[in-house]
């Protein structure tokens, strides 16, 4: 019932909804024309592509949008589509979700979303960040985040959102959410979602100091379950769902959402006020300026 109650509240989308397209196993693409699109960036490609095997009941949803899969409001809004999609499908009964990138799960909210934008841009794009974990937190379906690259911020909000996770050991990779080194202030519900997964104390030390962990680090606080190399992090994510998927359905669900339901309550009774917070946040003179400066850092670095 919470499920459906957020499935509902989750469905309007802003108004850029995509067209979405769904493979199967067999390699038959069905295009859901029942969207319409309104394009925000120059790329017409899907960010998203979704494999599901019927015989599994599995689909596999790949970020495929280049350079680091960030989470743009057009990236959100195809996902979520996705999402309402498989959630809809009653064959489908579990998730993974990874990436088609080398090095990279998500960079987490796409930051020119945040930088110089108006604030009714700022407050549509903050409503889409809330579909995506609200569609994601309550979803009915079995998730498990198959991480084979870097998740920072809402990279790792997008992972801990799923019901397990494994990432690739590779201690190049980190994950965690790091909002304070850029200055801006992780909202209630990405808090309540770490500290669901880590506890009090970890997620604490973990937000106020705005970590990166390594993924041996992130094993040791239970921010993700399990290392793998990183060939085998999507058929383990396979093996694992069927292990997911060997629990009777409802009975999994119902339990999910008793684990769950009050944070997602929390942010459901609270959402407008959180979007008007985001929005007065970010788009103050002083966290533009962290941001920018931040931007410049994330270039640099580069050169
Ligand atoms: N948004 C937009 N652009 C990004 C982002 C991002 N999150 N991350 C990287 N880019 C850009 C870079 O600037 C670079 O652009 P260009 O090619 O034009 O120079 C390009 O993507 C490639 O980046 P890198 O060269 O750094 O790629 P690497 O493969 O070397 O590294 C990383 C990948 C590790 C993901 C690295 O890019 C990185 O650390 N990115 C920053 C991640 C980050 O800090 N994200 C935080 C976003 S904020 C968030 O998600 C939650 C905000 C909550 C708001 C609450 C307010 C109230």
């Amino acid at each position: 019932m919470l499920f459906s109650i957020v499935l509902l509240y989750c469905c309007s989308s802003a108004g850029v909804l995509s067209q979405l397209s769904i493979h199967s196993r067999h390699g038959r693409e069905c295009v859901s024309p029942c969207f319409s699109l309104q394009q925000r960036n120059n790329s017409t490609s899907p960010k998203i592509k979704v494999d599901l095997d019927n015989s599994t009941g599995v689909a596999v949803l790949r970020m495929q949008s280049p350079p680091v899969n960030s989470l743009s409001l057009d990236f959100l809004t195809e996902f979520c589509i996705n999402l309402e999609k498989l959630e809809m499908d009653k064959s489908c009964r579990g998730l993974i979700i990874t990436s088609t990138l080398s090095k990279v799960f998500s960079a987490g909210l796409d930051i020119m979303e945040m930088y110089g934008k108006s604030p009714e841009r700022c407050g549509e794009f903050w409503k889409a960040v809330q579909e995506m974990w609200l569609k994601l937190y309550g979803s009915n379906m079995a998730t498990i985040a198959a991480i084979n690259g870097s998740s920072p911020a809402g990279g790792c909000l997008m992972s801990i959102g799923c019901d397990y996770r494994i990432m690739a050991d590779n201690p190049r990779y980190s994950i965690g959410l790091n909002e304070t080194q850029l200055g801006i202030v992780a909202p209630f519900w990405f808090k309540d979602t770490l500290v669901n997964t880590v506890g009090n104390r970890a997620a604490e030390l973990s937000l106020e100091l705005g970590l990166l962990y390594s993924a041996p680090d992130a094993l040791k606080i239970g921010l993700v379950d399990q290392l793998v190399p990183e060939d085998q992090v999507l058929s383990t994510a396979q093996d694992t769902m069927s292990k997911w998927l060997a629990v009777p359905d409802h009975a999994r669900q119902i339990t999910k959402s008793m684990m769950r339901k009050q944070t997602i309550d929390k942010l459901l009774s609270n959402r407008e006020a959180d979007i008007t917070n985001f929005v007065s946040f970010i788009t103050k003179d002083s966290i533009q300026r962290s941001l920018r400066m931040y931007l410049e850092m994330l270039k640099s670095r580069k050169a």
